[in-house]
C-alpha cells in the first residue's frame, strides 16, 4: 500500500478538447470527497489547489492544432509543479483538466525516473489510444495526441519538455481499455509497436489476465505512473466526459483493475483527467472516479483477510 504523501493538484482546463467543461473537474472531484477517499486509508495527503495557465480562447485548428501556445504553456507549468513533488518524494495526483495535460505530467515523471535510475511502467486506461499526430488527426485536439507526443512525434514545444526527445519509449506504456482508434492513428500504432489491451482483449481474456500482461516486469525499481481518462469506463457508469465511448469495463472490471494496480504497491504517480461535470448527473461520474481512487489507495486490502 503506498505510504508516499500524495500531493493533490488541480489543472481546470479543457484546452486540449472540443467540447468544453473539464476544466471544472478538479472542483467536482474535489466536492466528490477525493481528499478525505485518501485520507482514509491512512494516507498523508495535501491538495495544493489549482496551477493556472492562459484561457481556452475556443479557436480552430492551425497546422493541426488546435490551441498548441497555450497548451504547451499549461503543459511546461506542470512539469514543474509534478516534478518539485516527485523531487520531494511525494505521490503527485494531478487532477484535469483534459488528457492533453499528461504530457506534461508524464514528462516530469519520466525525467525523475531518469534521474533517479526508476524503471518507468505508464498503464494508459483510455477509450481511445492519443496517438494522433497533427498529419492524421481528424480533430486537431491536442487531447488525442499525448502519447504520440510523449513517444517524439510531434511539435518540439510538447515532445520536449522535460529535456529529453522522446520523454518515454513505446515500451514503456500499455494501453488499456481502448476502443476508439482513427485509422491513420491504428496503422501508426502497430508501425511503433506500441501494446494495446483494447476492449475486445478484455473481452475474450478477462480484466485480471489482462492487468497482468500489463503489469508483467514491474519490480521493486518500477515507477509505476497510472493516466487515468474518465472515457476508459463505461458511459452507463460514468456519462459525465465529452468523448463517451460504448462497451467500456463495467464498475467491478474497472475496480479489479485499481485493486490489481494497489496490489504492486509500485504506484508512483497519478492522473485523473476527462471529468466533464457540465455533461454529468448528479456528479456521479465523480464519486465513481473518488470510488476508484479509494481502491488504488489500499481499500480493497481491508477486505483481504481471508487471504493467509
Ligand atoms: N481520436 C479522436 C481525436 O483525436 C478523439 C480522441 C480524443 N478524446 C479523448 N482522448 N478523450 O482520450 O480527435
Ligand atoms: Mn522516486
Ligand atoms: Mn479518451
Ligand atoms: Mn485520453
Amino acid at each position: 500500500m503506498n505510504m508516499r504523501p500524495v500531493s493533490i493538484i488541480g489543472v481546470p482546463t479543457d484546452i486540449g478538447a472540443s467540447a468544453i467543461g473539464a476544466r471544472m473537474g478538479p472542483e467536482a472531484l474535489r466536492v466528490a470527497g477525493i481528499v478525505e477517499a485518501i485520507a482514509r486509508y491512512g494516507c498523508p495527503v495535501s491538495d495544493w489547489g489549482n496551477v493556472t495557465g492562459p484561457l481556452n480562447p475556443q479557436r480552430g485548428p492551425v497546422d493541426g492544432f488546435r490551441h498548441l501556445d497555450e497548451v504547451a504553456a499549461w503543459n511546461r507549468t506542470l512539469h514543474d509543479a509534478i516534478f518539485a513533488e516527485l523531487e520531494k518524494g511525494s505521490l503527485p495526483l494531478m487532477v484535469g483538466g483534459d488528457h492533453c495535460l499528461a504530457i506534461g505530467s508524464i514528462s516530469a515523471v519520466a525525467r525523475h525516473c531518469r534521474e533517479r535510475g526508476h524503471k518507468l511502467r505508464i498503464l494508459w486506461l483510455d477509450a481511445h489510444a492519443d496517438f494522433n499526430t497533427s498529419a492524421i488527426t481528424p480533430s486537431g485536439n491536442i487531447h488525442g495526441m499525448p502519447v504520440a507526443c510523449l513517444c517524439g512525434h510531434g511539435p518540439a514545444e510538447l515532445t520536449g519538455i522535460g529535456g529529453r526527445t522522446p520523454v518515454i519509449s513505446p515500451a514503456d506504456i500499455r494501453l488499456i481499455g481502448i476502443r476508439s482508434v482513427d485509422e491513420g492513428e491504428k496503422r501508426f500504432l502497430l508501425e511503433q509497436g506500441v501494446e494495446v489491451f483494447d476492449m475486445r482483449y478484455i473481452d475474450e481474456v478477462g480484466m485480471r489476465r489482462t492487468l497482468e500482461m500489463a503489469l508483467d516486469g514491474v519490480d521493486e525499481d518500477t515507477h509505476l505512473h497510472v493516466s487515468l481518462d474518465v472515457d476508459f469506463l463505461d458511459p452507463e457508469i460514468a456519462p459525465g466526459v465529452g468523448t463517451t465511448v460504448r462497451g467500456g469495463p463495467t464498475y467491478r472490471e474497472a475496480q479489479l483493475c485499481m485493486e490489481m494496480i494497489a496490489d504492486t504497491g509500485r504506484l508512483g504517480s497519478l492522473d485523473i483527467m476527462e471529468l466533464n461535470p457540465a455533461l454529468d448527473h448528479r456528479n456521479m461520474t465523480a464519486e465513481l472516479a473518488v470510488d476508484l481512487v479509494e481502491s488504488l489507495f489500499g481499500k480493497s486490502t481491508l477486505l483481504r483477510l481471508y487471504q493467509s
